[in-house]
């Protein structure tokens, strides 16, 4: 599960890249500066895998992680392979997420590909070259199933109207992710692997002195995505990758603290992105080892098990849960079992986030 960073050139998606993830993508002040997509494994923050440290004091933490791809830019007409389009938007098809940087800053020095900044006319851009994209995919789709579909083959049947439902959405100018879909429907879709169906997150990059409340473009983003149901954040991206260069923890907090944030805006985003991957967190605390585990949300306790290692799903018996809540509040698992609050639980657990959880199994 990956999460990719999308937006026009120059806009940001590297310096944001580079603030997320140890490896370093090259950053500059021209259109296409990336080209390659760069993939980082990125940390993701939990102030609860902090805190069960403290607790249980192991010799190791290890923290969950989200992989997060910086895609080159997009100009018009991507769809029909400008520049390099189709290379860039078959990387996009390989995530499962999208994270779309608007520039929401003035700056003269940077280049801005279209001229000047104007962030709904950035967004409305990269929309219609992932639509145009999508239309073609589901218009050779709806050749191919057509003449099924005659024959009487009833899954054909079933498909071509799904496919024609998203014609028509994305004939309007609207993303395939407003179509409505029930779970058969859910089923099909993914074999599409449409763009525009992906959850998607919006980045305002704003200046320093926007980092906080935002600015005059923001508004106008939320105002233009405010039936989308998508998370809108702004972030100053090149303010960040400053404090992101200070070596010394405290400095970094001074500087964040100077433009009026608790925490660096990337850290909200890393968290927002694993939210949007549908994507949660389990974990296991024993002396040698505290560590955040990633499973999807809805998992079962074996598929959790089996995130370990695949004989502990395969032999599967029973799983010790303790809330994360219950952990912090009692201090101990030894304490919560005192308590009585620790539950054992069968093969038919769904997993809750936040759940510190022990294993029985037999290989
Ligand atoms: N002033 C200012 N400059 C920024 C900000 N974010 C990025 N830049 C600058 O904008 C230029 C382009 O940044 P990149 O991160 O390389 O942009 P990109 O979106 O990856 O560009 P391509 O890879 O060419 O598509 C660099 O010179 C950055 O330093 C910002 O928030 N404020
Ligand atoms: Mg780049």
């Amino acid at each position: 599960m990956k999460a990719g960073i999308v937006g026009l050139p120059n806009v940001g998606k590297s310096t944001l890249f580079n603030c997320l993830s140890n490896a370093k993508a090259q950053s500059a002040n021209f259109p296409f500066c990336t080209i390659e997509p760069n993939l980082g494994v990125v940390n993701v923050p939990d102030r609860r895998l902090e805190k069960l440290e403290e607790l249980v004091k192991p010799e190791k933490v290890v923290p969950a992680t989200v992989e997060i791809v910086d895609i080159a830019g997009l100009v018009r007409g991507a769809s029909k392979g400008e520049g390099l389009g189709n290379q860039f938007l078959g990387n996009i098809r390989e995530c499962n997420a999208i994270i779309h940087v608007l520039r929401c800053f003035d700056n003269d020095n940077i280049v801005h590909v279209d001229g000047d900044v104007n962030p709904v006319r950035d967004k409305e851009t990269i929309d219609i070259e992932l639509q145009l994209k999508d239309l073609e995919t589901v218009e050779k789709r709806l050749d191919k199933v057509n003449r099924a579909a005659k024959t009487g083959d009833k899954e054909a049947q079933k498909e071509q109207a799904l496919l024609r439902r998203f014609k028509a959405a994305l004939d309007e100018g609207k993303s395939a992710r407003t179509v409505e879909l029930n779970e058969d429907e859910e089923q099909f879709m993914q074999g599409f692997q449409l763009l525009t169906a992906k959850p998607i997150l919006y980045v305002c990059n704003v200046d320093e002195a926007a980092a906080k409340e935002g600015n005059e473009y923001v508004d106008q983003v939320k105002e233009l995505v405010k039936d989308e149901n998508a998370e809108v954040l702004v972030l100053a991206v090149a303010t960040e990758a400053d404090i992101t260069e200070l070596e010394d923890y405290e400095e970094q907090q001074m500087f964040l603290e100077d433009i009026g944030l608790e925490e660096p805006g990337v850290s909200r985003l890393i968290r927002t992105a694993y939210k949007l991957l549908t994507l949660q967190t389990y974990f296991t605390a024993g002396e040698k080892e505290v560590r955040a585990w990633t499973v999807n949300i809805g998992a079962t306790a074996p598929q959790a098990a089996g995130v370990i290692h695949t004989d502990f799903e395969k032999g599967f018996i029973r799983a010790e849960v303790i809330s994360y809540e219950d952990y912090e509040s009692y201090g101990s698992e030894a304490k919560v079992k005192e308590a009585g609050k620790m539950r054992v639980e069968g093969k038919d657990y769904i997993v809750k986030d936040g759940d510190v959880m022990h294993f029985r199994f037999n290989v």
